[in-house]
């Protein structure tokens, strides 16, 4: 049996989290023969609430469940974990502006930034839930010194899966014969869910099995606007497929993307398509050793670029309105990305630095 891994997770009480975690403890996300230990972490208010969930977790004597550890803070909860899982957020109240929404998450992603520099393990792997979830992950990030800047990534994998769902479900195929769908940008309802790239059974989609016309009239903005139209017919947001998403995202990033295929995940740009530098954007990626890796070299149409600019001009808007908050000590890593990681170390090994460069030793000890 493996050593447990610590998994940290916020707004543990919440409804994405009470889908994700008793699947996470089954070994859904990391392997039937990874043990785990869960630190959940919640508002001092919702902590009872919290308590009842651990209840039920150990309720279920779930072999691969090490431990659970509950907490009200951050700095507590993130203590040595390995990968941290930032679902909690402040949602969007009635009368609320973008802006307001945008500047009360500044200030709890900008202390669980912290947390995570002071407190995680060195090569921890952060994924970013609650929304506006990229640039909520750009803050983390940027309130992070002592990590780097590619161990934050942010949830589009949920907007991949709808697409594969929605075009599997249109075609009357199986979502698993759906390959290689890209979602650019923000999740939000600019994203890009781009299908130029798509595969059918081995065979292009747009113009083929799919219409060109249908395509960017119907589906991209069915697509986009998937959120509102869950929450307007079950009156609260996507909860398991969330959680669903979540599994994919981490399990890929940890233990590989399949063969031939690519996946979606919000990261920090590193210039890759000439999208601007320093902002936390969806690409298409395949991960190997616990690395990811943009694919490059993809031929972008006319259309494409054009989704591509609206929603890289929605995330830098959303930069500059919080700015301010973005501490300048950071500003250079985030522009300078040199290269994936592997487990959260820079490779020195791989005579890829320049003498001088910080180095992040990697800690697995519990
Ligand atoms: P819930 O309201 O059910 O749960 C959120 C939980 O977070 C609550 O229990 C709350 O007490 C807790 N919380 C709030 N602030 C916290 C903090 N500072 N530290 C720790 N816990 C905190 O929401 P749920 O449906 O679980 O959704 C959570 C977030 O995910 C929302 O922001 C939502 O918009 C976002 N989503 C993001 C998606 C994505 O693809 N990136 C898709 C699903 C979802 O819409």
């Amino acid at each position: 049996m493996k050593k447990p891994v610590r998994i940290a997770v916020t707004g543990a009480a919440g409804a994405i989290s009470s889908s994700l975690l008793f699947r996470v403890a089954s070994g859904e996300m990391f392997g039937t023969d990874q043990p785990v230990i869960l630190q959940l972490i919640e508002v001092p208010q919702a902590m009872e609430l919290l308590r009842g969930l651990a209840m039920e977790l150990e309720d279920c004597a779930l072999p691969l469940l090490h431990t659970i550890r509950i907490f009200d803070n951050p700095e507590a909860g993130f203590k040595n974990a390995h990968y941290a899982i930032l679902i909690g957020a402040r949602p969007r109240t009635a009368g609320m502006e973008r802006i307001d929404l945008l500047t009360a998450n500044a200030e709890i992603f900008e202390r669980q930034g912290k947390a995570l520099s002071a407190n995680a393990a060195r090569d921890v792997k952060v994924l970013v839930v609650g929304n506006p979830a990229n640039t909520n992950a750009l803050i983390a990030s940027r309130n992070a010194p002592d990590l780097s800047p590619t161990q934050f990534t942010a949830l589009t994998r949920l907007d991949h899966n709808r697409t594969k769902g929605m075009v599997a479900n249109h075609l009357g195929v199986n979502a698993e014969e759906v390959r290689q769908v890209i979602i650019w940008g923000n999740h939000s309802s600019t994203q890009y869910p781009d299908l130029h790239q798509s595969k059918i059974f081995g065979e292009a989609l747009v113009g083929h099995q799919l219409d060109e016309n249908f395509y960017r009239e119907t589906l991209i903005p069915r697509i986009q606007n998937r959120g509102s139209e869950i929450i307007n017919a079950r009156g609260h947001s996507s909860a398991a497929s969330a959680a669903q998403a979540i599994i994919d995202h981490m399990r890929d990033w940890a233990m590989g993307t399949e063969e031939n295929e690519l996946v979606s995940m919000a990261i920090v740009s590193d210039g890759s398509y000439g999208i601007e530098k320093g902002i936390v954007y969806s690409f298409p990626v395949r991960c190997r050793y616990g690395r990811y890796q943009i694919v490059n070299g993809l031929e972008i149409n006319e259309f494409s670029r054009k989704m591509m600019a609206a929603s890289e001009a929605e995330l830098l808007e959303e930069k500059a309105s919080v700015n301010h908050l973005l501490p300048k000590d950071t500003e250079q890593s985030h522009y300078k990305l040199r290269i994936c990681l592997r487990s959260g170390k820079f490779l020195a090994a791989d005579g890829l630095l320049d003498s001088g460069d910080p180095v992040l030793e990697t800690s697995r000890l519990l």
